[in-house]
């Protein structure tokens, strides 16, 4: 057992602070320690920003440590304030519990929980949070907050000093509830480390400073950096949107496709925050961005790591063989699953049952690809447009049912990369 993993973290670059480093790494070098990060069910999935700190949990259990998985069933009743810039709306009970469900789901499948001494753990703080009196509350955990060190806290600040913003006693409230949580999770499982991203800062050395009040000396800290990206655009984002865990809400090949995306300056950076690579692996992958860039070795292999740890190998197979054949023009030979995979989450036009055959104009309008008839016709006599991979030329076309792929699918692709689906309603 390794044990101490400080020197390939800071390798990687993925610890941004940790409350008194020296001592803590001998803490953590010397026997097993649990270690927990927190999630709050603010959506229905996590999305690609919870992975550093889930594979964090996997890389600590992977070093030999035993791993606490919160969902925040009670903070998520509440929001967390900090990194964010104006006030959360709360969300329904009923729908938090619902998303709490969903995210169990999801982490789970990053850590073991049938490993041994140190299989996983997962807790929902609900369970002791829904339970506390307010009375109980104020006197026992309140008394031990300074309202003023609360206003100091970054996540407190930034809201006062914005204007026409502020903070609710809600909000304002949060992190005397996660301080509480590490002090539960410490007296009730033995666990002593805390790790979230550097946002979490704030509430996680507050519940250091409970905890000690409580007379337990040792208990400690590890923030992730916040993953940015070259450009200064918002990392997890495409112009689609969120990239989601969930493949419902985004499908393996948008994900997979989402990391071959990854810009040149920031690829060497991502293969340490979030694959399992070693260091001789992703320098060599390092060099061929350096020799040989056009052939984006680094991009494909993060995009099959990532792709294979949320989705499986299987996933990254069919991923690949989507790309493959968007890139030679061959959508038509892909199967009925694949080929919904591949337009998850394109714009699409829906053809009702009624509907035997379009118009090729009418249809480029319908879709969007085309604002006036006359446009599309221009487009079409351009020879910009192509149907299930065959260009059509002639601007009366009708397409057909019988041509759809699959009895269903009509593939319109728009000069060089623009594609759209329209779809027949199943019947
Ligand atoms: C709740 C109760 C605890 C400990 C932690 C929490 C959640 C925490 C929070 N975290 C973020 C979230 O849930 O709000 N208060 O959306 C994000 N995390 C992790 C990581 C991150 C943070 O889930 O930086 C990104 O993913 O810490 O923003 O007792």
């Amino acid at each position: 057992m390794q044990l101490d993993f400080f020197e390939e973290w800071h390798w990687r670059t993925i610890i941004q602070n940790v409350t008194k480093e020296e001592e803590a790494r001998g803490y953590m070098s010397e026997t097993p320690r649990t270690i927990y990060c927190g999630f709050d069910p603010t959506a229905d999935s996590l999305h690609v920003g919870s992975l550093m700190p889930l594979l964090a949990l996997r890389r600590l259990q992977l070093a030999g440590h035993r791993p606490v998985v919160l969902v925040g069933g009670g903070t998520g009743l509440i929001g967390d304030p900090s990194g964010k810039k104006g006030e959360r709306s709360l969300n329904e009970a009923e729908t938090v519990a619902q998303w709490s469900d969903a995210l169990r789901e999801q982490m789970s499948q990053f850590v073991d929980f049938d490993c041994g001494d140190n299989s996983a753990v997962m807790v929902n703080n609900f369970d002791w949070l829904s339970g506390l009196s307010t009375i109980e509350f104020l006197r026992d955990v309140g008394k031990h907050f300074s309202v003023n060190a609360m206003m100091g806290k970054e996540s407190v600040r930034a809201r006062i000093q914005r204007e026409g913003e502020g903070i609710s006693y809600t909000e304002f409230s949060y992190m005397i509830l996660q301080s509480y949580d590490f002090l539960r999770l410490l007296e009730d499982h033995n666990c002593t480390v805390q790790i979230g991203g550097s946002d979490q800062w704030g509430n996680i050395t507050a519940g250091i400073d409970l905890i000690r009040r409580f007379g337990h000396e040792q208990a400690y800290g590890i923030t992730l950096p916040l993953v940015v990206k070259a450009d200064g655009t918002k990392f997890g984002k495409t112009e689609d949107g969120t990239i989601w865990l969930d493949p419902k809400k985004t499908s393996p090949y948008e994900m997979y496709q989402f990391w071959l995306n990854t810009a040149d300056a920031d690829v060497s950076k991502f293969l340490r925050y979030f694959t399992f690579l070693s260091k001789e692996e992703i320098e060599a992958l390092d060099r061929s961005l350096e020799e040989a860039p056009e052939k984006r070795e680094a991009q494909r292999t993060l995009a099959q790591e990532v792709t294979s740890l949320v989705h499986g190998e299987g996933a990254v197979e069919e991923a690949e063989t989507i790309t493959k054949a968007f890139f030679t023009n061959s959508l038509h030979t892909l199967s009925h699953s694949l080929m919904k995979q591949a337009f998850q989450g394109a714009p699409k036009t829906i053809l009702t049952q009624d509907e035997e055959s379009v118009e090729l104009l009418d249809l480029l309008v319908r879709s969007e690809l085309a604002p006036s008839k006359g446009r599309a016709r221009r487009l079409v006599q351009d020879g910009a447009v192509s149907v299930n991979g065959e260009k059509v030329r002639d601007v009366q076309a009708f397409l057909q049912r019988e041509d759809a792929l699959h009895g269903e699918f009509l593939v319109i692709k728009k000069g060089k990369k623009n594609y759209h689906i329209a779809e027949w309603q199943a019947s």
